[in-house]
């Protein structure tokens, strides 16, 4: 093990290299620190939290249920922990994350207000010569990525925001002073989850809000409430049976959807586990049956439940119509949300159908359609990320003869990685929750759990075997990658624009990036590749 030397020269030698410092970051460098490995996590933020640093838009929580949101690794933590509500608010994330944080002294070795702009794998010294923004060398045996999925945003390419004389902001940089709505003319462009959650905090405050809709999503309410002490109690009860149960199932949720398909059951019966689910709230609507994702069919038996409900909840029938959604339900990101429709029926909110009346351009007042301009002090962008591969590709990432990842996975639609945690000709370079991995579409804390644990034992085992190297074998890459992509291509999800296809950024192969099965499954295969000596792996 090399160690650290911060004060002789710039040139830092280290054993490994985290990048961020969000939920991946915290728990690698805790790992990696705690097995005596020289390391130093860098963050750009000015503190820990990843997404939920900079995600501080109105109206900002988890959707996954706050007990299953954390980490599990600890159970004194757990225990020490006390989640105020059913889903967490982002500022009671971000108080976690810096609990954490200080409960394992983790601060110290986390250098903030710092971009890694470059690391480049040197093939002769087999280490990765890492750069930042503030012209510090680094040379580490590891690099690894904890960059997260949807750390890119995206600002969609809208002719003469230069020109706008109010403000405007993205949901995903969202400015830590308090935004003041009151008595301003508001705009907001997405009605993704983050456009979902905003929009009814916006309007109760907003002089007039107009919503400028693509694509009507189909939005099943949240149901959130606060925990009581009992529950709260029962839920730390019952830590390890809970942790038990996530680590099994293919969300990462202590359930599973039931073995049925929806057309196993009469309409009656059908709408009646919808209508319990719908007053459940959370993902209890995309797990009502097993088969949603992959049978048309039943896929617009949901599709319809919620085409209803939302007639019977809007007041006006042509604005009803306008929010009915066409698309296949789930294959964009379920969302939940909390007075979303009824928002509408708000005297102060108008939905812009774009689908009628695309935008044009914004102007300096405002944003225009093709029919109208809409006066506003303030516009809201939360138009979403390039997910996936866009955090990454913001480091220029270089492997084997200076070959950069975005090269490699830009050529047409080739983004190809093994198990999501490596990819050929980028030696010792792991990736937390990376492409064609489980991640977003398991429940992510327990995702990064996992990966983390696989990296510091494959880690570990290089050490004690005195390996210079572990590097994806193309064969294996090529298998998985092909894997993941016949599992997508046998559901509805690649039937779909979204941002987990990469049609949401122009110019992005598209390409389903996910591994469906979910972090259950996954957990085994890749206890198995390392239990079989790192089966698919290159170890030099
Ligand atoms: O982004 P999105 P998000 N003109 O990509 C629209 C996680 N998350 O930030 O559907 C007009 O989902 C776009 O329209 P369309 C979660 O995984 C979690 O909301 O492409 N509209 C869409 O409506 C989530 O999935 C939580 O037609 C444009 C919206 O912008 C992911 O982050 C909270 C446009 C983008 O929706 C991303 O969510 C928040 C344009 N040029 C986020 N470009 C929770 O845990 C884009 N749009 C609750």
């Amino acid at each position: 093990m090399t160690s650290m030397n911060l004060s002789i020269s710039k040139k830092i030698e280290l054993d490994a290299v985290v990048v961020g410092a969000g939920f991946s970051g915290l728990y690698m460098l805790l790992t990696l620190r705690e097995a005596g490995y020289s390391v130093k996590a860098f963050e750009k933020g000015e503190g820990v939290g990843g997404v939920w640093y900079w995600n501080r838009y109105p109206g900002a929580r988890c959707d996954t249920e706050s007990f299953s949101y954390n980490y599990t690794f600890s159970e004194e933590l757990f225990q020490e922990w006390t989640w105020t509500s059913r889903y967490p608010e982002q500022p009671e994330i971000l108080a976690y994350l810096n609990y954490v944080a200080d409960k394992f002294y983790l601060r110290k070795d986390i250098q903030f207000n710092t971009t890694i702009q470059s690391a480049h794998y040197n093939e002769r010294t087999n280490r990765w010569d890492i750069q930042t923004d503030s012209n510090q060398h680094i040379s580490a045996k590891y690099f690894i990525s904890g960059v997260g999925c949807l750390s890119a945003s995206n600002l969609p390419k809208i002719k003469g925001l230069d020109d706008f004389k109010g403000k405007w902001y993205h949901t995903g940089h969202w400015p830590h002073e308090k935004v003041h709505f009151k008595g301003k003319k508001v705009g907001i462009i997405g009605t993704g989850s983050s456009g979902v959650q905003s929009i009814p905090e916006i309007a109760k405050e907003a002089e007039r809000l107009f919503v400028f809709q693509r694509t009507p999503q189909y939005v099943a309410p949240a149901n959130n409430y606060p925990y009581t002490n009992d529950e709260m109690n029962r839920l730390k009860t019952n830590f390890h049976l809970l942790k038990q149960q996530m680590k099994s199932t293919m969300f990462g949720m202590p359930n599973d959807a039931p073995n049925k398909s929806a057309l196993d059951d009469s309409d009656e019966e059908r709408q009646k586990i919808y209508e319990e689910a719908w007053k459940k709230g959370g993902f209890y609507l995309a797990t009502s049956y097993n088969d949603l994702l992959v049978n048309e069919k039943s896929n617009e038996t949901i599709a319809q439940f919620f085409r209803g409900k939302i007639k019977e909840i809007i007041n006006n029938p042509d604005l009803a119509n306008a929010l009915q959604p066409n698309y296949y339900y789930g294959t964009k990101r379920p969302i939940l949300g909390t007075n979303f429709y009824e928002t509408f029926n708000r005297s102060n909110v108008e939905l812009v159908n774009l689908k009628e009346t695309p935008i044009k351009e914004i102007y300096d007042q405002g944003v225009r359609t093709i029919k109208e301009e809409y006066d506003l002090d303030i516009l809201v962008f939360a138009t979403g990320y390039d997910g996936m591969t866009g955090p990454l590709f913001k480091i220029d990432i270089r492997g084997r003869d200076g070959l950069s990842l975005k090269d490699k996975w830009d050529e047409g639609a080739s983004t190809r990685t093994y198990l999501g945690l490596m990819t050929a000709g980028f030696p010792n370079f792991f990736m937390i929750t990376g492409p064609e991995s489980p991640s977003v579409l398991s429940n992510m804390p327990l995702c990064i759990e996992q990966h983390v644990d696989w990296i510091i034992d494959c880690i570990n085992y290089l050490e004690e075997n005195s390996f210079d190297v572990i590097e994806a074998k193309r064969e294996a890459e090529d298998r998985w990658s092909q894997h993941c992509r016949e599992i997508a291509e046998s559901t509805l999800y690649t039937k779909t624009d979204s941002w987990y296809t990469g049609a949401n950024i122009k110019g992005k192969p598209r390409r389903f990036l996910i591994y469906l099965p979910g972090i259950g499954p996954y957990r085994k295969i890749c206890n198995d590749v390392a239990n079989n000596d790192y089966e698919g792996f290159h170890l030099l």
